[in-house]
């Protein structure tokens, strides 16, 4: 793959057909696409990153839609990753009533994208991330993730949203007391969808309970719970307001601070647990691959092995520096 680096410099939000371009050497994760997300990430920093999660069908692309719309009628631009592969943005849709975007995802200031994590280790991938970095390079003033509120992707979205919307209806009502304390935890504030429908009431009840029983301190952000009806709109500005409010609140505060450098922290940390990985089976894979059937066996302890393995490493590491 090639791609003159010289380019980035017209990176803007009117230049989609260079923006799908990096896309797409980002996700081939080629050599390639570390020096251009090296390059561009000087250029990050602006965008403001939303997550929107909740279980199926909740109403997330409508949010996503509405909300999205409320920012182009201020004159904003919208970048938006629906993370996971049968969204309705890739158009793998599963479920015949899933909202389509196509209103919006033909207009400039719009940009969407769809990534798969499934597959992946530990919840959203990489690219995920380096995508959105694509997006703030290129100058969108938001970035909105959607992700289906399934294992860890929907954890791992508070890592890289500064707002992150947990998406609940009142159908969810008795699993909303059984909700994962995770989920509850990264919630900067929860949306009661498809309030129009019979028990909002009682949901909304329901979950302010619930989070009573959690303990704020004063430097805490209170989530809010908003109830919405995002097909007719209802209740969207209040959310956009809740949104500028979040961000204002973190702008001057040390939870906030304290979280976003423990997720900048975390994430090399990740870089670096994939350039390692990648170098120790460089040259490791087939002793790897070959020694399994005796691990299964009881024949090779795996500590063993990975010993080996580490030890292959080291020695080629050696071989290499003492060439130099
Ligand atoms: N009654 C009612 N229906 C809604 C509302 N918001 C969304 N819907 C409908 O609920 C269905 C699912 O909406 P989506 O926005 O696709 O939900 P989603 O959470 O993105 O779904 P997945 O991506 O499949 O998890 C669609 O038929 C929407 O029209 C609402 O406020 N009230
Ligand atoms: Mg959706």
């Amino acid at each position: 793959m090639n791609f003159d680096l010289n380019k980035l410099g017209n990176l803007s939000i009117e230049n989609k057909r260079l923006i799908a371009r990096i896309i797409s050497v980002v996700e081939s994760e080629d050599e390639l696409s570390i020096e251009i997300l090296k390059e561009l990430y000087k250029k990050t920093g602006a965008a403001f990153r939303i997550g929107i999660t909740g279980p199926p069908g909740a109403g997330k692309s409508t949010i996503t839609n509405q909300i999205s719309k409320h920012f182009l009628a201020l004159g904003k631009s919208v970048a938006i990753i629906a993370v996971d592969p049968t969204s309705p943005f890739s158009g793998g849709a599963l479920l015949g009533d899933r909202v389509r975007m196509n209103d919006i995802g033909m207009l400039d200031k719009v940009y969407i994208r769809s990534v798969a994590t499934r597959g992946s280790l530990g919840g959203l991938s990489k690219k995920t991330i380096d995508i959105a970095d694509v997006f703030d390079a290129s100058g969108f003033d938001y970035i909105i993730f959607e992700t289906v509120g399934v294992g860890q992707s929907e954890l791992d979205i508070a890592k890289i949203a500064h707002s992150t919307i947990v998406t609940l209806v009142p159908e969810s009502g008795d699993s909303i007391q059984a909700m994962k304390a995770g989920l509850m935890e990264i919630a900067d504030m929860f949306v009661l969808n498809k309030s129009d429908r019979p028990d909002a009431d009682k949901a909304f009840i329901s979950l302010q309970s619930s989070l009573q029983l959690r303990n704020f301190s004063i430097e805490d952000w209170q989530p809010p719970i908003l109830k919405t009806s995002a097909i007719s709109n209802i209740g969207i500005t209040e959310l956009v307001e809740n949104i500028e409010r979040h961000r204002l609140f973190c702008s001057n505060n040390i939870n906030c601070a304290k979280k976003r450098s423990q997720y900048a922290k975390e994430r090399v940390i990740n870089i670096i647990n994939d350039f390692f990985i990648k170098e120790v089976f460089k040259n490791n894979s087939s002793l790897l691959n070959n020694s399994i059937e005796k691990i299964i066996n009881g024949n090779l302890s795996p500590y063993i092995l990975a010993e080996q393995i580490l030890r292959n490493y080291k020695s080629n590491f050696d071989n290499i520096k003492s060439n130099q």
